[in-house]
């Protein structure tokens, strides 16, 4: 290890983060209908991009950009209204890099590389050692010092980071193969026969989409990048395997997470892509045991949280009790004689008498009316559930309405219900 006392913090202070946000997430039906991806709320009171954000501002590396395309009234939203407190004057910020502006085409981005390369202006005013590129849709806690004290000891041109996954999960991903220093050998973008690691069958080697480039480098990967007729314009597809075939010195670097207590806190990456990913991650959180740790002091996930009163559980009229057991419950929430298990209540929920709730997971400003049973379900911001209704008992019945997943989660967003919310919030 470098002996510099100052030899990470150097690194991060250098670092420009450019965090991807332009995702649509279509496997996430409803939910991204008027929502990027990144801006989909999880864990009760953030939303997906708070993750990476928190990491960023955790890590040290406090100059972000965060580069914004499909439907990102909502994400910008909430950058502007949560992340706004980084301060000029240490030169930190969170700088919104939206698509269409940097371009006199008359397209959007089109891949990766492409929307990196029509901001190429402004990161190189900026002038960092280092661009950290980012994918804003994953739930997970890194520390990116780790990986750019690597890059920088290893003399790297490109690190990306790394993580082994099941070989039958592996077309999903950029697959790679190293040498034994870590130097990445070969890489193919989803490919449809995934290697495995030599001497790990089962397992494949796979890109998490994280990259620390030299930022010189950078500029002229992307340059030639955009001169090319063939290519598509996207790191996992052309700018990194084009690098990894030349002489550039492309190096893996193994995730570990943030956490000090690694027995507690085992390394954790999700992509909550599907409505079935989704539920599971929301609910193993309300879980005894999470696979999760939202609890750790040193590594805050930050986020935007309106000013709202405790949650509230309440006896109604006939004296029955309202309860939650085995749930999370968020602030503004009014629970009145109805019964809450294993769910996840996002913050102004209201839930009425006689109700029960169960296995689901309710985004914020739901109201939920008297006699109502709800089970395994995802309901939308703003939905009001009306009086005696079941969801997740018929599924036969269900399947008219709403979307039911394969795993049996039926989602519900205000239109299923014909219901038009007007969004104030
Ligand atoms: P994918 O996730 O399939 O694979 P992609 O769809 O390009 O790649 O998305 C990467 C990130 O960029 C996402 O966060 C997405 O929201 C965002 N994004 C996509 N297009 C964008 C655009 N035009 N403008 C702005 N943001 C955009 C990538 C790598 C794989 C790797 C996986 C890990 O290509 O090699 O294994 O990530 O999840
Ligand atoms: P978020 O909760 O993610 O911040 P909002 O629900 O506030 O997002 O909506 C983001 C944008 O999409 C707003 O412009 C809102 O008016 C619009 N919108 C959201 N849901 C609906 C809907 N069901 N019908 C019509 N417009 C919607």
């Amino acid at each position: 290890m470098n002996d510099n006392p100052r030899f990470v913090s150097t690194l991060t202070r250098n670092t420009l983060a450019l965090i991807l946000a332009g995702g649509r997430g279509t496997r996430l039906k409803n939910l991204t209908d008027w929502r990027a991806k990144p801006a989909v709320p999880f864990g009760g009171k953030f939303r997906i991009v708070d993750f990476t954000l928190s990491n960023c501002v955790n890590s040290g590396v406090r100059r972000i950009g965060v580069v914004t395309q499909y439907k990102a009234q909502s994400l910008i939203r909430h950058i502007q209204r949560g992340w706004s407190f980084l301060d000029g004057r240490f030169k930190e910020f969170v700088e919104l890099l939206p698509a269409q502006q940097r371009t006199d085409e008359e397209t959007w981005y089109q891949g990766t590389a492409d929307a990196v390369f029509q901001n190429l202006d402004i990161i190189r005013e900026h002038n960092p050692n280092y661009v950290l590129i980012l994918g804003g849709d994953h739930i997970y806690k890194m520390d990116y010092g780790r990986i750019l004290a690597e890059h920088a000891e290893k003399q790297a041109d490109l690190t990306i980071a790394c993580l082994e996954v099941p070989l039958k999960d592996a077309s999903a991903f950029g697959v790679m193969a190293v040498d034994e220093d870590w130097r990445i050998t070969g890489f193919t973008e989803k490919p449809a026969h995934p290697e495995p690691i030599p001497g790990k069958p089962g397992y494949a080697l796979v890109s998490m989409g994280i990259y620390v480039f030299n930022a010189k480098l950078l500029y002229e990967q992307l340059i030639l990048d955009h001169d090319l007729e063939d290519s598509s314009h996207d790191f996992g597809k052309d700018v990194i395997p084009r690098m990894v075939a030349s002489s550039a010195r492309v190096y893996a670097h193994r995730f570990q997470n943030s956490c000090v207590n690694m027995i507690l806190d085992a390394p954790y990456w999700r992509d909550v892509g599907t409505v079935d990913a989704y539920w599971e991650a929301n609910i193993n959180l309300t879980t005894v045991t999470p696979d999760l740790n939202l609890y750790d002091e040193d590594w805050p996930i930050w986020t935007y949280q309106e000013q709202l009163p405790p949650a509230k559980f309440v006896f109604d009229d006939d004296h029955r009790r309202g309860q939650a057991l085995d749930s999370m419950v968020s602030g503004g929430c009014i629970i009145s004689g109805a019964t809450i298990r294993c769910s996840l209540l996002f913050s102004n929920v209201q839930v009425r008498e006689y109700s029960t709730i169960e296995d689901s997971v309710i985004l914020p400003d739901v109201h939920i009316d008297k006699h109502v049973r709800l089970r395994r379900v995802i309901v939308e911001k703003g939905c009001r559930i009306p009086e005696n209704t079941e969801i997740g008992f018929h599924p036969e019945q269900d399947k008219q309405r709403f979307h039911i997943t394969d795993n049996g989660i039926t989602l519900v967003v205000p239109e299923m219900l014909n219901q038009h919310v007007h969004h104030t919030r």
